[in-house]
């Protein structure tokens, strides 16, 4: 049996922007632990958690990363995040494994970007939420401020639980034992702040309190998880993960008012597909079916394939059998490990609210569930919206002879994360690497040279324009072909339907009578499906449209599927041409973060690129957050522009919006482009 029962485990996720000082601080928590001897440093590439040598070399986190410690008699799980927005994706990720998500702002910066950010996710997900203001031991930090800022960005229910004291070099108590002075605010006013917002999740206990005017803490526990549950609460304490101030407490914290897996809000999962898809939440029982959610996946250049996963329900043993996703094959767990940053311990069993890693299992995959019985197939965990990954490049190997296996080594780099994706256009014959920002490429180009010895060289690549139409259309197309012998006969009728931007493709069979067999109608779909690939205005993928096939004829000898797939694809472009085909332009939601002054150059020079400003919201420091919607094709060289125009201190992130029509004249010169193209390639 494991050394810890679920109701005696904690899991949380450290968030929050770059350089908050979140590895930092999970080195202090381990270190107060006792996990590890003494806390190592960032700045001197001895963390547990930045292990990885990019991580050493840029001192920022790039993975999430888990470390586990004890405290109390109870087992933590932490997770320790990247804060810049390129691997943004890492955090979200780590976001289903946890019941707790501690929001780490840097008391120097004030709130920025991905705390913000991250409040909104850990909400979306239920997860209990608390804000950990770092660096009080820094010089001229306007502490008060810093606290005034959280509450006005994320709501009065942001209430501090302890407070900085001699300076910042301790924290003092607010709730359980409150007494003595703190450097600014009183403690008992504290105390009571967060007494009067418990008490409100339970009408007794609100009544006593009232009559009374006091209840006692153990009372308070209850009402206090739920508070957290129900985002009624936000708890607030202050640290310093340098000189080790406020860290026990935290620890404290966690132990006895972070949630237990018990007492945490349960993931959704949903069972089956499409109308029949069922919604149910898992039960922490040790004792129930198995439900794992893999959160992360790892290619690891030695132990290969690593699939990271929370036990949701039941309990997960090396001897246990486990199916993977829809798969009926079952496999043996075998070793099964917990890890400390870079480090793999082997553990017996892990119950609800672990953290575990089983290894060379290759079925696993990202966000699939692992569960220990035939019937329970089909599940899924309800999917975690992870931003659409719009920077891109266009990569093509450096040495002869690597272009086989770049294919499988992008597929290395995306099995482990969800914000990067490949696409290949053929008519350029252009593989196109996205993810959420240059760094993000970057770090990925790096481990494919340092991990896979493959060196690739980038250029920018073509805008991923897509091609829709804009009316309904009749097409028709007989395919005959008589040579020699056996002879080739199919013919097709086809309506097509505009669809609503976003809705992709459908295919649909009502043909009547048989006058296209059954048997057939695959091939009229596969000749359709070809036209998909390059559309007829500029030579992008089509999307957004309905094919009715309605009639047709067949010849009981000379009707082969080839003869459907031509007629196919021919009744499908004959009805295009009469539908009013289009180019859409890709259009990406920004979120820029730049000083205040700088905002009129920042927003002018968004609205002079086709683009609009969707809302502002003041952060602290002198900092602006800046929303907006900008066509991609406008974007080229956006982050050298945003550098210059706020001398170095902006930071921005883009995901895909939605795709819209594109201007005339764009279409134009898009059309003449491919016309040209086209014309080449016959010569
Ligand atoms: N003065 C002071 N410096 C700190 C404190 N915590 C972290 N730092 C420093 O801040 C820098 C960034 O710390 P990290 O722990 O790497 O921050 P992070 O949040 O993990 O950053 P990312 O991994 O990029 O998201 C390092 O130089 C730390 O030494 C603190 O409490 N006080
Ligand atoms: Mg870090």
């Amino acid at each position: 049996m494991p050394k810890f029962a679920t109701d005696h485990i904690r899991t949380v996720a450290l968030v929050g922007d770059g350089a908050a000082g979140k590895t930092t601080l999970t080195e202090a928590l381990l270190a107060t632990s006792g996990a590890i001897a003494a806390a190592g440093s960032v700045e001197r590439g001895t963390t547990v958690s930045d292990f990885d040598t990019l991580e050493k070399a840029y001192q920022h986190s790039l993975r999430a990363s888990l470390v586990h410690l004890e405290a109390d008699g109870t087992r933590i799980h932490l997770i320790d995040t990247p804060g810049f927005p390129d691997f943004i994706g890492q955090a979200i990720g780590a976001l289903d494994a946890v019941e707790t998500a501690a929001v780490v702002v840097n008391a120097t910066a004030g709130v920025q970007m991905i705390a913000a950010r991250m409040m909104e996710w850990a909400a979306k997900r239920k997860l209990c939420r608390l804000v950990v203001i770092n660096r009080i031991d820094a010089e001229n930090v306007d502490l008060p401020g810093t606290l005034a800022a959280v509450q006005s960005a994320f709501g009065r229910e942001c209430l501090p639980i302890n407070l900085p004291a001699g300076g910042g070099g301790r924290v003092v108590d607010c709730f359980f034992n409150p007494s003595g002075d703190a450097d600014f605010s009183s403690v008992a006013d504290a105390h009571r702040a967060l007494v009067d917002q418990v008490v409100e999740v339970d009408e007794a206990l609100m009544s006593l309190y009232l009559e009374q005017g006091e209840v006692a803490p153990e009372q308070l526990h209850a009402p206090f998880e739920k508070a957290l549950r129900d985002g009624h609460l936000v708890p607030v304490c202050f640290a310093s993960a340098r000189t080790g101030a406020g860290v026990k407490e935290l620890l404290d914290i966690l132990v006895k008012l972070a949630p237990s897996p018990v007492e945490g809000n349960p993931p959704l999962f949903v069972k089956g597909d499409g109308d029949a898809a069922t919604e149910f939440r898992s039960v922490p029982d040790p004792a129930k079916h198995v439900l794992a959610h893999v959160f992360k996946v790892v290619m690891d250049p030695f132990v290969g394939k690593l699939g990271i996963f929370r036990v949701h329900q039941g309990t997960v043993s090396r001897d246990t059998q486990l199916y993977i996703g829809d798969s009926r094959k079952a496999i043996k767990v075998g070793h099964l490990f917990m890890l400390q940053g870079g480090k793999y311990v082997e553990i017996d069993a892990a119950v609800p609210g672990d953290l575990a890693a089983v290894a060379k299992i290759d079925e696993v995959s990202f966000d699939c569930v692992l569960h220990d019985s035939h019937d329970e197939d089909r599940i899924h965990m309800r999917a975690l919206e992870f931003p659409v990954p719009m920077h891109g490049f266009a990569i093509t190997p450096k040495r002869r002879g690597d272009e086989q296996r770049i294919s499988d080594v992008l597929h290395k780099m995306i099995a482990e994360d969800p914000t990067l994706v490949v696409t290949h256009d053929p008519t350029v014959n252009e593989t196109v690497l996205r993810g959420l920002g240059d760094l993000h490429l970057r770090s990925v180009l790096e481990r494919m040279a340092s991990q896979f010895k493959l060196e690739v060289d980038t250029r920018p690549p073509r805008v991923p324009y897509r091609e829709t139409v804009t009316a309904k259309a009749e097409g028709h197309h007989r395919h005959k072909k008589q040579t020699g012998g056996a002879g080739q006969f199919g013919e097709v009728y086809l309506r097509i339907e505009p669809l609503p931007r976003g809705a992709g493709f459908e295919f649909v069979d009502q043909v009547k009578g048989g006058a296209i067999p059954n048997t057939l109608i695959p091939a009229v779909q596969k000749g359709v499906e070809q036209v998909l690939a390059a559309g007829p205005v500029a030579g992008f993928p089509l999307q957004d449209v309905r094919v009715i096939v309605y009639d047709g004829k067949y010849h009981p000898v000379d009707s082969k599927e080839v003869a459907f797939v031509a007629a196919g694809r021919k009744a499908f472009l004959d009805a295009i041409a009469k539908a009013k085909p289009i180019v859409l332009e890709p259009i990406v939601g920004v979120e820029i973060n730049c000083p205040a002054t700088t905002m009129g150059d920042v927003t002018g020079d968004l609205s002079s690129r086709r683009g609009q400003v969707t809302g502002t919201q003041t952060l602290q420091g002198e900092m602006l957050a800046v929303n907006g919607l900008a066509p991609l094709s406008e974007l080229d060289g956006y982050a050298a522009r945003l550098k210059s125009m706020t001398g170095g201190h902006g930071a921005w992130t883009m995901a895909l919006s939605h795709y819209e029509m594109a201007p005339a004249n764009l279409q134009a010169e898009l059309a003449t482009e491919y016309a040209k193209h086209r014309r080449h390639e016959e010569e």
